[in-house]
């Protein structure tokens, strides 16, 4: 241990990343930069030439990320192989794999077995294996660890080190969540715990804290569970709001003056790579306990671009439209604001669910090339225009104009972008998702 703490102060410790998504490349390219050799290792040989070609694979704005990652390659720091060998000269191994659950929500961690299993054929003595892949409490203990042992013949403790430090970047901000976000670095004894703050403080100004795995592994599917519960709630709100005839945005704006309220936001749904699949991980294989309210989190934000279908059919009706036929034009096709990522898009939910029941579609967004369209072409000769993502573009947009160039003035807001009181004074049929028809 002392030995590697010292190669880690003095960046001669040899790093690998193996996975090398939107987690695995802003690290390897992070500590690369910090002064680390690092060989970053990913099944995808395209994804290693992009990476070795000095270019980044990762879609979307990622501020500094492409230049840093040209850098690092420039100077040889960053190394991209399909090859689990050059590991054999790692003293510290980051996984980055994906880890999703399956339709009956089942974890599938095969691509994070493969991983386990490939590094412990080359594996050197002493190593410190980092999982930050986001897993169930209780695979450190049970998966990862027992077949490093089996594939590698060495001992946990003694041949190798394990820890787990939950992955916090997220879409659009991975360099500058890597630098700042609190981490929490899990590990079987307290020294690796310690090793490994060591080695982050080398990438992050965040605050380390140690902990056992078991912790670290419930931290991470835990904070995501609860933003999806936050979410649900706000939903649920949102519903309740539209049957009493009160308006979301305004009730939440006064909880929120409540110190210690911070109600999200109703909205069109949840999409991404975490929120959706991280409360399913925390609750993997449980048998004593029935989780009930994160299930019926998951299942009202999984209604929500459902519901936006309904608020469309409303509009339509009122505007003497049939929804079989009509031609709409959802806005936002990105799971989040401002973003390219679609992942689980509600957009797309909602998009099949039209189009099943005879609705002809188009799409729009600024972020995506394929549909980054003229706004007013796309929407020219509409039935209906829906916003589903709360992308800068469609804030303040010229509601009169829109008006012109739909062919019936049917706007129905989906992440309250729009104002809502200028969209019925413009004369369009209106709904949005938490506002309810005003009694008097
Ligand atoms: N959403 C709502 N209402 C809200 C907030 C989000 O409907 O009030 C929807 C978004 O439109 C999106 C989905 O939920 O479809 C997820 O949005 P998100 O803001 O949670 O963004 P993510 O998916 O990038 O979540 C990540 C997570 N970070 C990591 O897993 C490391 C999450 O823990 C963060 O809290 C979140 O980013 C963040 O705060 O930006």
């Amino acid at each position: 241990m002392q030995h590697l703490s010292s190669r880690i102060a003095s960046r001669e410790a040899k790093v690998g990343v193996i996975g090398l998504g939107y987690v695995g490349v802003a690290v390897a390219a992070e500590l690369a930069a910090a002064g680390f050799r690092v060989v970053g290792v990913d099944v995808k040989a395209d994804r290693v030439a992009c990476i070795n070609a000095g270019h980044c694979p990762i879609e979307g704005d990622e501020p500094e990320l492409p230049e840093l990652l040209r850098r690092v390659v420039t100077e040889k720091r960053l190394v991209a192989t399909t090859d689990y060998a050059p590991l054999a000269e790692a003293d510290i191994v980051l996984i980055g794999v994906e880890t999703p659950v399956d339709a009956d929500r089942r974890a599938r961690f095969v691509a994070l077995q493969s991983a386990c299993r490939d590094l412990a054929k080359v594996m050197k003595e002493g190593v410190l294996v980092i999982v930050e892949s986001t897993v169930s409490p209780g695979t450190c203990e049970t998966l990862v660890a027992p077949l490093l042992e089996r594939e590698s013949g060495k001992k946990l403790d003694r041949g190798f080190h394990l820890g787990h430090c939950p992955e916090r970047v997220m879409s659009g901000k991975l360099l500058a969540n890597l630098r700042t976000l609190a981490r929490v670095c899990g590990a079987s004894t307290p020294e690796a715990a310690a090793l490994m703050i060591e080695f982050y403080r080398s990438i992050t100004h965040g605050k380390l804290e140690a902990s056992d795995w078991v912790t670290a592994e419930l931290v991470k599917t835990a904070e995501n569970t609860l933003r999806d519960v936050n979410i649900a709630f706000a939903n649920e709100l949102g519903l309740v709001c539209e049957a009493v005839g009160a308006d979301f945005s305004r009730v939440r704006a006064l909880v929120n003056e409540l110190p210690g309220r911070n109600m999200l936001v109703a909205g069109a749904g949840v999409g991404g790579h975490c929120i959706p699949k991280d409360p399913w991980l925390l609750v993997q294989g449980l048998s004593d306990v029935q989780p009930r309210v994160l299930q019926a989190a998951r299942a009202v934000n999984d209604a929500m671009p459902l519901h936006v279908a309904r608020l469309v059919e409303d509009a339509l009706g009122e505007a003497g439209l049939p929804l079989a036929g009509a031609r709409l034009v959802i806005l936002g096709g990105a799971y989040l604001a401002n973003s390219s990522d679609t992942q689980n898009s509600p957009s797309t939910t909602l998009a099949s669910y039209l189009r099943e029941r005879g609705a002809k579609i188009a799409l729009h967004d600024p972020w995506l090339p394929e549909h980054a369209t003229d706004l007013w072409e796309t929407t020219r000769g509409a039935d209906a225009a829906v916003v589903m993502v709360a992308h800068d573009a469609y804030r303040g947009l010229d509601l009169a104009r829109l008006k012109t160039t739909l062919a019936h003035p049917v706007l129905i807001d989906g992440r309250r972008v729009v104002d809502a009181d200028e969209a019925e004074q413009t004369g369009f049929v209106f709904r949005a998702v938490g506002r309810g028809k005003r009694r008097r």
